[in-house]
């Protein structure tokens, strides 16, 4: 059985002191959650973030990470200053990334494998743009996505991999992927990932949706056999919004 994971993407939003406040209000209101939660705030926040929630059942990833260890790169952060304060994921491949950074399959793909040797568990967003899903190629996009970012990935190392689907066209624009579009994506990706591990090894990842889920909608996606968690970005900048996610079986 998968356990659902609902992680939360603070994007570009809360300063330090904000991001101290949101935590210790969240804490109290999911301690008692049966799913995995996790919340990725900006870098200046990932400390004190980090700290607040040592020992919680609230897991911190940061947003994104370099693809080297250490060296002369202005501006960048190593996975070993993440791990040194306490982070344990990293969200990697966001679609703002990939748009925005010009961030490859590739320059991912190298990502993600360094993220594994140090044991963070890598989130790995996939996910087509409206244009793409509308000239009806979307699904080999998706393919090549998951195939390339995963490219020399273990089956053991895979482990700690979690894929979020996030349809671009359903990123902050309040514009959900109904539960039937979201699923035809999960089932297929879980198909892929079949084909290049095993049926057995691709039923136990975690497959996130991503794309405007909200307190409302929240229900319908993870009633979807294949939709395993979700990435929240908007909700889960409130207290109350994001526990509603978090708690949304209780
Ligand atoms: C998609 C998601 C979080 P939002 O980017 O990764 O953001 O929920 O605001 O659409």
């Amino acid at each position: 059985m998968r356990k659902t994971l609902i992680a939360g993407n603070w994007k570009m939003n809360k300063t330090p002191s904000e991001a101290k406040e949101l935590i210790n209000a969240l804490l109290p209101l999911v301690k008692d959650s049966s799913n995995d939660i996790i919340v990725a705030p900006n870098f200046v926040s990932l400390p004190i973030v980090a700290s607040l929630t040592q020992d919680s059942n609230i897991k911190v990833a940061a947003q994104n990470m370099a693809d080297i260890e250490a060296g002369a790169v202005t501006g960048e952060t190593s996975v070993l200053m993440l791990k040194d304060i306490g982070v344990s994921a990293v969200i990697l491949g966001h679609s703002e990334r990939r748009q925005i950074f010009q961030e490859t399959n590739k320059l991912i793909n190298k990502k993600i494998s360094l993220a594994l040797q140090h044991d963070l568990l890598a989130i790995y967003c996939v996910g087509e743009t409206l244009e793409e899903r509308e000239s009806g190629k979307f699904l080999s996009i998706i393919e090549a996505q998951i195939k390339e970012g995963l490219d020399s990935i273990s089956a053991d190392a895979l482990k700690n991999v979690v894929i979020a689907y996030e349809p671009v066209w359903a990123i902050g624009t309040g514009k959900v992927a109904t539960g039937e579009q979201a699923e035809e994506v999960h089932a297929y990706i879980r198909g892929v990932l079949g084909s290049m591990y095993s049926p057995a090894i691709a039923e136990k990842v975690i497959i996130q949706y991503g794309g405007s889920v909200n307190p409302e909608n929240v229900k319908e996606l993870m009633g979807k056999p294949n939709i395993d968690g979700a990435l929240v970005g908007g909700a889960s900048l409130k207290p109350d919004s994001f526990a509603a996610l978090v708690n949304y079986n209780k």
